[in-house]
């Protein structure tokens, strides 16, 4: 092996050995700690359950919705093991990442059915921490909705690790439900003012309680209006910037594409990036972080956090969450942006999916990341272990917690 080859080989060697020990913050995920016991999600009927896999069989196979409903959750996650492994190719992104958590776990497939494999994995009795050392994650971040009382509820409980589990204020309710949360706002708060300010109060009181590293809400564009409009949004902001949290911005979903088949009926929307480029520009003492579903925004968006130092790119999301995808929209923001923004999260829903989410992302990272350090040594300039060891820190978890101003 020539001198430039081998160099070629010790980048790469290391830039996988740095991706692999590197211990990860992820900084979205619907996941919930054991304690807060009917949120919490693990094992193989919940991950056949994912909403994904739904809409892949619903759409790619006769099953029709209303008999799918009728069934119970392992019948569910038969049917899916059976249509989608057994009767076809499991080559979806969503299904890949079933396979990979099956062979963390070095169960084998063959033709086994849904409840042979479902037995050997339960015999494996793993647990939440069991997954987390797995995934090399060492924190994530949950989403916490204030405006629904049995899920925080969990902020009723001290026997749940805070450390691991960080919480967020996801603040969809107002936009969709504004009436039942102020209802719940005006029950959670003494003195009722004015309904603007009684939501204040109320997120004032989550805030002590919830200690929320963020807020966060997802957005079509009719939605943008209202944070750039409307009176409670000036208050929220303005409370944001008083507390340094960032408000996490998820644009372009559009919910009920396809109604009848609830989580999984939701699509891609429109947003119009002026309107962040204005918020940006309106509250510039204000962080944004901000991740978009439409691939046809990405460009924009990526100049965007050129412009404007509050503005931070997170993240594949949801349907931008593909390979084929990831590896083109990485390259791009590294060309724009240097490593300095917050290339992923999972937005796992079952906590075994932490494996596959990161495993098939690092993969991915590792290619990319090693051919940047190749072009750099090309031009004499040094790629250490060092210098790479910070690339990665910096990539999987101190830009976003530095973001988060947490230490
Ligand atoms: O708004 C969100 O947090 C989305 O991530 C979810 O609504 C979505 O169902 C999801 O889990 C996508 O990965
Ligand atoms: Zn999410």
């Amino acid at each position: 092996m020539n001198n430039n080859n081998f160099k070629y080989q010790e980048i790469s060697n290391l830039t996988k050995k740095y991706i692999d020990k590197t211990e990860i913050f992820d900084m979205h995920t619907h996941l919930f700690p054991p304690e807060h016991k009917s949120f919490y999600l693990i094992g193989l009927k919940n991950v056949l359950n994912y909403h994904y896999l739904i809409a892949e069989l619903l759409t790619s196979t006769d099953v029709k919705v209303n008999e799918f409903n009728l069934l119970s959750e392992n019948e569910k996650a038969s049917l899916i093991w059976r249509e989608l492994f057994q009767k076809r190719t499991p080559v979806s992104e969503a299904c890949q990442g079933v396979l990979t958590i099956l062979k963390k776990f070095s169960i084998t497939i063959a033709n086994k059915d849904y409840y042979t494999i479902d037995k050997e994995l339960k015999d494996k009795r793993y647990t939440d921490q069991d997954i987390f050392i797995g995934s090399n994650v060492k924190s994530i971040v949950m989403t916490n909705n204030p405006f629904d009382k049995e899920e925080w509820s969990l902020f009723e409980k001290n026997n749940w690790d805070r450390n691991k589990y960080l919480s967020s204020l996801r603040l969809d309710n107002l936009f969709f439900d504004f009436e039942n949360s102020l209802k719940i706002a005006i029950e959670q708060t003494s003195n009722y003012e004015d309904e603007n300010n009684t939501i204040i109060n109320y997120l004032e009181n989550c805030y002590q309680k919830a200690n929320p590293v963020y807020a966060a809400v997802s957005l079509n564009g009719k939605d943008f209006d209202n944070l750039l409009n409307d009176d409670l949004w000036l208050k929220i902001l303005n409370w944001l910037e008083s507390k340094n949290l960032p408000l996490s911005l998820m644009l372009g979903v559009k919910r009920g594409v396809n109604k009848n088949f609830g989580l999984a009926g939701d699509g891609v929307g429109e947003i119009d990036l002026k309107d962040l480029s204005k918020l940006c520009n309106l509250y510039q003492e204000n962080k944004f972080l901000v991740t978009a579903l439409p691939l046809n925004c990405q460009y924009e968006l990526t100049v965007l956090a050129r412009k404007h130092p509050n503005l931070k790119i997170f993240g594949f999301w949801w349907f931008m969450n593909q390979p084929s995808i990831i590896e083109f929209i990485l390259k791009m923001r590294i060309d724009l942006l240097g490593l300095s923004f917050i290339p992923q999260h999972s937005d796992a829903r079952i906590t075994d999916q932490l494996i596959y989410k990161w495993s098939h992302f690092k993969e991915i990272l590792h290619k990319v990341l090693s051919d940047y350090y190749i072009k750099l040594s090309e031009k004499n300039f040094e790629v250490t272990e060092s210098l790479i060891k910070r690339d990665i820190s910096n990539l999987l978890k101190n830009n976003v917690k530095k973001f988060l101003s947490l230490k």
